[in-house]
């Protein structure tokens, strides 16, 4: 400990990044959190209520939030957020801004605060808590004046004021019309400044400056997603929530009830959520009774067994503090099939391009590889055995902070990692249209696997193309696209031996979206083209890559 503190603090004074909030910091190392959307939508079994719902139906016949509190403990879960007013605007707590709330409800005679039970449950079982506030309100009748932002933040005021601490305040980007037929102008900066005020460890969420949403709605985070964001020109510490729900809704429907996730899926959500350096917002929506249902709760559970199960069989561990290849000796042969590696985020995220090799029969083999550490990345690998593991850092600002360990996990749902570069990488990429032109959005952007930048099409575009060389002939069996706004509707991977070539089909696609990935049959060529035919509005593409085959 001694020897290694000298290295720490050189350490620490050579990262120039951005580094988390203690607030960041403690929600990152939670990794594990809940939503629980429940409601007025609850009771008539709807997504999105139109505001004019009669209070009399917002009626719980058991409500518990300790039932909630303690399934979401056995999953391993650390925060738990509760929807205190969706987009119908029935508040779960006798707001005194409007009649529409529980107060009017025959729900414990109207005497009762769903808020209030949530946060003593949550608190009791050391959960921490979280309040979603949307801001769409189709039943307030401001909404769409100035005065809407007054009533906002007297609502908010009440959540903040009258709960205790709130760890996490989720505010949707949703903006529809109100009764009046009018869009509300929200004026976020006027909420944040108030939240600061009255909660200032609070963390904002989503439409907010603290915690990013990931850009989809399944829960899956890119590969190499990492904390370190481009704001306003400036980076900052902005770090990924995957949001995701149990079920195909993310309120309550009975006819749901055979559709919660299987393990496998959720296992697969585990890894590309938590294990791809973000963390994951799981929803459970209660029941008509106010209770999460048998099925939630038992794949609550198993999910809770199944994620601690991965770390209890450790086949080597170690810390890499200072120069690589860090290398750990087994001390006799095992097998592995799961990588784990951390870095100590508080010092910000150093590592840029690292790999893993495995030591069998004196020979070194890569079995994992990656871009950006962070809190936590997973690689899930095929089963190895060998004597030796070591970590080799290729790109990192400043010293390594990384622990790391091999793991012998049962594999649950896919399993496997691809330790290939893709052949894409780094070539040269033509576009159809780029963006205003502009060189950050250059069809370069698709293929330098990094993936925080992505080529735009221009703004007017529902369709467009990207030309890779890949300098001389490849074979190629697997594609990977991947996009931020999951806009494109049909694609085609095309390619050609030469530039007089007619472009031949490799593969054809519908909707690609945050992770595609396919297996084809292998295809050798010089050119390659990610030909996108139809697309909801301008694509964008974070990294289109093509893998050799195994
Ligand atoms: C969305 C909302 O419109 C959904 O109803 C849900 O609350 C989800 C988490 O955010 O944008």
């Amino acid at each position: 400990m001694k020897q290694g503190l000298p290295l720490l603090v050189l350490a620490a004074s050579v990262c120039a990044g951005p580094l988390p909030t203690p607030e960041q910091l403690a929600w990152q190392r939670m990794e594990l959190t809940m939503f629980c959307h429940f409601g007025v939508n609850t009771f008539t079994d709807r997504e999105w209520g139109d505001g004019k719902e009669a209070e009399s139906l917002f009626d719980p016949s058991a409500l518990d939030c300790v039932q909630w509190a303690r399934a979401a403990k056995a999953g391993g879960f650390k925060l738990m957020i509760l929807t205190a007013k969706h987009h119908d605007g029935f508040c779960l707590w006798p707001s005194e801004q409007t009649a529409h709330s529980v107060k009017s409800s025959p729900w414990r005679g109207g005497q009762g605060d769903v808020v209030r039970e949530f946060v003593e449950a949550s608190r009791a079982e050391d959960l921490k808590v979280g309040l979603y506030l949307s801001p769409w309100d189709r039943h307030e009748q401001t909404y769409g004046t100035d005065a809407y932002n007054d009533f906002f933040c007297r609502q908010l005021t009440e959540l903040l004021s009258n709960y205790g601490r709130i760890d996490e305040v989720w505010f949707d980007g949703a903006c529809g019309e109100g009764p009046n037929g009018k869009r509300q102008v929200y004026d976020f900066e006027r909420y944040y400044a108030l939240i600061r005020k009255l909660q200032p460890k609070a963390l904002i969420a989503i439409m907010g400056p603290d915690i990013r949403w990931v850009g989809n709605e399944s829960g899956v985070a890119r590969e190499g997603e990492s904390s370190v964001f481009r704001r306003d020109g400036k980076l900052v510490w902005y770090p990924a929530e995957c949001d995701v729900s149990i079920r195909p809704g993310w309120f309550y429907h009975e006819s749901q009830d055979g559709k919660v996730k299987s393990l496998e899926h959720l296992m697969d959500i585990y890894f590309k959520s938590v294990g791809r350096n973000s963390v994951l917002l799981l929803n459970v929506p209660p029941d008509r009774r106010g209770l999460f249902a048998d099925p939630d709760v038992r794949r609550l559970r198993e999910f809770g067994e199944t994620v601690r199960g991965l770390y209890a069989k450790v086949v080597a561990q170690g810390a890499a503090v200072g120069p690589s290849p860090h290398v750990i000796e087994f001390g006799g042969a095992k097998a592995a099939t799961l990588v784990n590696l951390q870095e100590d985020i508080a010092q910000g995220e150093r590592v840029k391009a690292y790999h893993i090799d495995v030591r069998a029969g004196g020979a070194w083999r890569t079995v994992a590889r990656g871009t950006v550490i962070g809190q936590r990345v997973l690689h899930r690998i095929e089963e190895v055995a060998g004597d030796a593991a070591r970590l080799v850092v290729d790109r990192c600002e400043g010293q390594p902070l990384v622990s790391w360990s091999l793991l012998h996990a049962v594999p649950v749902g896919p399993w496997g990692s691809d330790t290939s570069v893709s052949l894409t990488a780094g070539k040269p990429a033509a576009a159809s249209s780029v963006q205003g032109n502009m060189t950050e959005f250059g069809g370069d952007k698709a293929v330098d696997g990094d993936p925080n930048t992505c080529w735009a099409a221009s703004e007017s575009e529902k369709a467009g193309w990207l030309e890779v060389d890949l300098l001389k002939e490849e074979t190629f069996s697997r594609i990977a696209v991947s996009e931020p706004k999951a806009r494109i509707r049909k694609f085609q991977v095309e390619w050609r031996s030469g530039k007089d070539q007619p472009w031949q089909t490799a593969y054809a696609g519908g909707r690609a979206g945050v992770d595609f990935h396919k297996e084809i049959a292998p295809v050798k060529a010089r050119y390659v083209r990610l030909n996108i035919l139809a697309a909801d509005a301008a694509p964008a593409v974070w990294e289109f890559e093509l893998f050799p085959p195994k």
